[in-house]
């Protein structure tokens, strides 16, 4: 069988996990949210990387069923964890959006069905879209970002850096936040070259007003350099791994 075969059947077998790793405000150490991942596992793969995965469900529809499941996955769990925490305060989660989900006409009615469903708020849904995606259609998604910016929810870039045209779709979408991929982070605080880049992109994203996410935090060095740059946001290893919403409740706790 193909992975494609495989994971046609995979939400309905109950193969399908989210996992939750933490991400942090760097000034006060405080959780802000978490970015929700999703896992699979196959009774005879194994766990398959959302790397194989996810470029798969990509080129069916099956991206859409997916990603609509975990989006509602996700935004439950979180607002249960804001119901059990209440006067802890903002509480987020993050959540992947293939290009697929993006080019869907009804994605933004979608999102806003499960925020009625879930009772959460728009602010504790953050939704992550990479520029390499947005390049294929840019008009649909354009469109789309700006229906769900009109529901309060907040957008990141992820993986910043890593795609093409950054720098005019950073002033042209409408997005919030910009998520520095782990490339450019690994080494900073070391005097390597990342840090130059690092700097030039913290301060062009606080020019047009974003905020910014550092992903790939995994050693203290890092995190402080980081924070003395005033970067806003760190995520990794640091931090947390990924893991089930049970596991990461205990670690999410402690941080606070
Ligand atoms: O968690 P991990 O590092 O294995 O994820 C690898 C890649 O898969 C990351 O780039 C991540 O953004 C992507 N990914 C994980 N979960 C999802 C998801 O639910 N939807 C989409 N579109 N991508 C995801
Ligand atoms: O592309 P995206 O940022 O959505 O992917 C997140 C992925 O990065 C997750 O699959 C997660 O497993 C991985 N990841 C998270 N934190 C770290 C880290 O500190 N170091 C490394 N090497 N990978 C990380
Ligand atoms: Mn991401
Ligand atoms: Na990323």
């Amino acid at each position: 069988f193909t992975i494609e075969q495989a994971f046609r059947g995979a939400l309905d077998r109950g193969q399908l996990a989210v996992h939750y790793q933490p991400l942090v405000h760097l000034a006060t150490e405080r959780v802000d949210g978490f970015e929700a991942l999703m896992r699979w596992t196959h009774p005879e793969l194994g766990a398959v990387s959302p790397v194989e995965f996810i470029p798969v469900a990509e080129d069916t529809d099956m991206i859409v069923t997916a990603g609509a499941w975990l989006l509602e996955e996700s935004a439950a769990q979180a607002q249960a964890w804001r119901a059990a925490n209440p006067g802890r305060g903002p509480l987020h989660v993050s959540v992947n959006l293939a290009v697929r989900q993006l080019r869907e006409p009804g994605l933004a009615e979608c999102v806003r069905q499960i925020l009625a469903r879930t009772g959460l708020p728009p602010e504790g849904l953050w939704l992550e879209v990479t520029e390499s995606g947005f390049m294929e259609d840019p008009d649909t998604c354009l469109r789309t970002l700006h229906d769900l910016e009109s529901l309060g929810i907040t957008l990141c870039i992820d993986d910043f850096g890593t795609g093409y045209s950054s720098l005019s779709y950073l002033q042209r979408l409408p997005v919030a936040i910009v998520k520095i991929d782990r490339a450019f982070v690994a080494g900073v605080g070391d005097g390597g070259p990342n840090e130059s880049i690092v700097r030039a992109v913290l301060a062009m994203a606080h020019a047009l007003g974003h905020r910014v996410v550092a992903e790939g935090v995994e050693t203290a060095t890092q995190r402080d350099w980081l924070r003395s740059n005033g970067c806003d946001f760190g995520q990794g290893w640091l931090y947390g791994k990924p893991l089930p919403a049970v596991e990461q409740h205990a670690a999410f706790t402690q941080l606070t």
